[in-house]
């Protein structure tokens, strides 16, 4: 995704706070960017500031990768850096309401080759999403040379199973709860128009 290291700082939104209504709210987007997000910045920099041999890695590095501190360290370092890794991909994956195009290209070609169609992959990705349990992630990610979707608890991050993660799909409450309360198939219904299909095409 990129190669951010120590200290982590919050990036700002590619669009406005209110570029992705009506799927979600400007204040929807406000907590989950400016205090949720911030928060996993700050605590992923406090729980490395005692390690200076970790200040060179990269994120992907830092989740990827076994890390040679106790293990509870180790916990708050993976659990606060796929906060930051997986919301900083979310956030770059939309894009204003409206303005999203179908994949096309490579992505595309991937996309039936491993689920048929544009249409059943949404299906499989929204039905992966629905099977969380509590909070965590549906995932799209890529598995050498085809496309993969998955859920994972909390934070968890395809990075530390060898895979390539393409499109994160929050389904923690904070991401919804606002404006659609306990109705999580309205949000992801509701994804749709927010695509932004052509920088998750940049990351194959
Ligand atoms: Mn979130």
């Amino acid at each position: 995704m990129n190669h951010m290291t120590y200290p982590f700082t919050l990036e700002p939104l590619p669009y406005s706070y209110n570029a992705l209504e009506p799927a979600i709210s400007e204040e929807t987007l406000h907590f989950h960017h400016d205090k949720h997000l911030q928060t996993y910045v700050d605590k992923l920099n406090a729980a490395l500031k005692p390690f200076p041999e970790l200040h060179d890695m990269t994120l992907e590095d830092l989740l990827a990768k076994p890390l040679t501190v106790p293990g509870p360290e180790e916990r708050e370092i993976k659990n606060n850096g796929g906060g930051v890794y997986n919301h900083t991909l979310m956030f770059r994956c939309y894009k204003p309401y409206g303005e999203s195009i179908p994949p096309e290209g490579p992505l595309m070609e991937l996309i039936q080759t491993s689920f048929s169609s544009f249409e059943s992959f949404m299906e499989q990705l929204i039905q992966a999403s629905m099977t969380v349990f509590g909070s965590g992630y549906g995932w799209l990610v890529k598995d050498i040379d085809h496309l993969k979707i998955l859920h994972l608890p909390n934070q968890d991050n395809p990075l530390s199973m060898g895979l390539k993660p393409l499109l994160p799909v929050d389904v923690w409450e904070h991401a919804y709860y606002l404006q659609y309360q306990n109705r999580r198939i309205d949000y992801l219904n509701s994804l749709g128009p927010i695509m932004n299909w052509e920088y998750i095409t940049t990351l194959l």
